[in-house]
C-alpha cells in the first residue's frame, strides 16, 4: 500500500507513524496538495492529504479513516486504541482536540500563505486563533487529570497529540506559548525522541 502526502501534514504524520507501531509496511510517496497539485490529483482526484492506496488501486482518505482501517488489518496483535469504554473515551477525547488543533492550525496556515493580505478577514481570524487555544487549553487539562504514559510505548491519543504540537509550533509558532502548556510540551519532547518519530520527520 501506498501513502500519499508530505510528512509536514499533522494527518500524514500521524498515519506514517501509526502504520510503524501497527507492523504495516507502507510505501511513502511525498507528494504535495499545492506544489504537486496536478500529480496529486492523479491518485486522489479530490486532492486530500493523507491518501491511501490499496495494492487493488482503491483509494482511501482521511487520517481518521486510513488509521481506522490500517487498525483493522492490524488487529488482534497490534492496536493503538484502548479497547475498554472508559480508556477508550480519554483517547477519543484527546484525539478530537489534537486534530481540532491540527485543523485550526492548517487554516491559520492557509489564511496567512494563500489568501491575499488585502482580503485577510480578521475577525475569522480571530476565531480561528480562539478555538486553537482553546483546543490547546482543553489538552493540556486533560494531562494534568490524566497524564499519558512515557514509558516507552505511545497510542493513537499520544501519536495525534505530539503530531499537532510540533506541527502547530512549525507553522503558527507565534500562536502558542510554551509555558502555558508544560506538560504538552514535554510528552511532545518525550514523543519526538522516539525511534518511530525520529524516523518520520516532518519534511
Ligand atoms: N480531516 C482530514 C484533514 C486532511 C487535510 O486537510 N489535509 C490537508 C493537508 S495538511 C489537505 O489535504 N489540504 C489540501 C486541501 O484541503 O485542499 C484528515 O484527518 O486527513
Amino acid at each position: 500500500m501506498k501513502l500519499i502526502g508530505m510528512l509536514d501534514s499533522p494527518y500524514v504524520r500521524r498515519v506514517a507513524i501509526s502504520a510503524k507501531y501497527l507492523a504495516i509496511a507502507l510505501e511513502h510517496d511525498s507528494v504535495s496538495v499545492f506544489r504537486h497539485f496536478e500529480r496529486f490529483q492523479q491518485i486522489n482526484p479530490v486532492v486530500k492529504a493523507p491518501t491511501l492506496v490499496l495494492d487493488d488501486g482503491e483509494v482511501l482518505m482521511d487520517s481518521t479513516l486510513i488509521i481506522d482501517y490500517l487498525e483493522t488489518l492490524a488487529k488482534p496483535a497490534n492496536t493503538l486504541m484502548p479497547s475498554e469504554a472508559i480508556p477508550r473515551l480519554r483517547a477519543l477525547r484527546l484525539i478530537g482536540l489534537a486534530l481540532a488543533a491540527s485543523e485550526k492550525s492548517v487554516q491559520l496556515y492557509y489564511e496567512r500563505n494563500l489568501r491575499p493580505e488585502d482580503i485577510q478577514f480578521e475577525p475569522w481570524v480571530q476565531r480561528v486563533e480562539g478555538q486553537l487555544a482553546a483546543a490547546y487549553a482543553e489538552l493540556e487539562r486533560e494531562l494534568e487529570k490524566y497524564p499519558l504514559k512515557t514509558d516507552g510505548s505511545i497510542d493513537q491519543d499520544g501519536i495525534t497529540l505530539a503530531v499537532a504540537w510540533s506541527f502547530t509550533n512549525l507553522v503558527v509558532p507565534d500562536q502558542v506559548d510554551a509555558a502555558q502548556f508544560p506538560r504538552i510540551v514535554a510528552f511532545t519532547a518525550y514523543a519526538e525522541g522516539l525511534e518511530v518519530f525520529v524516523s518520520t520527520p516532518i519534511d
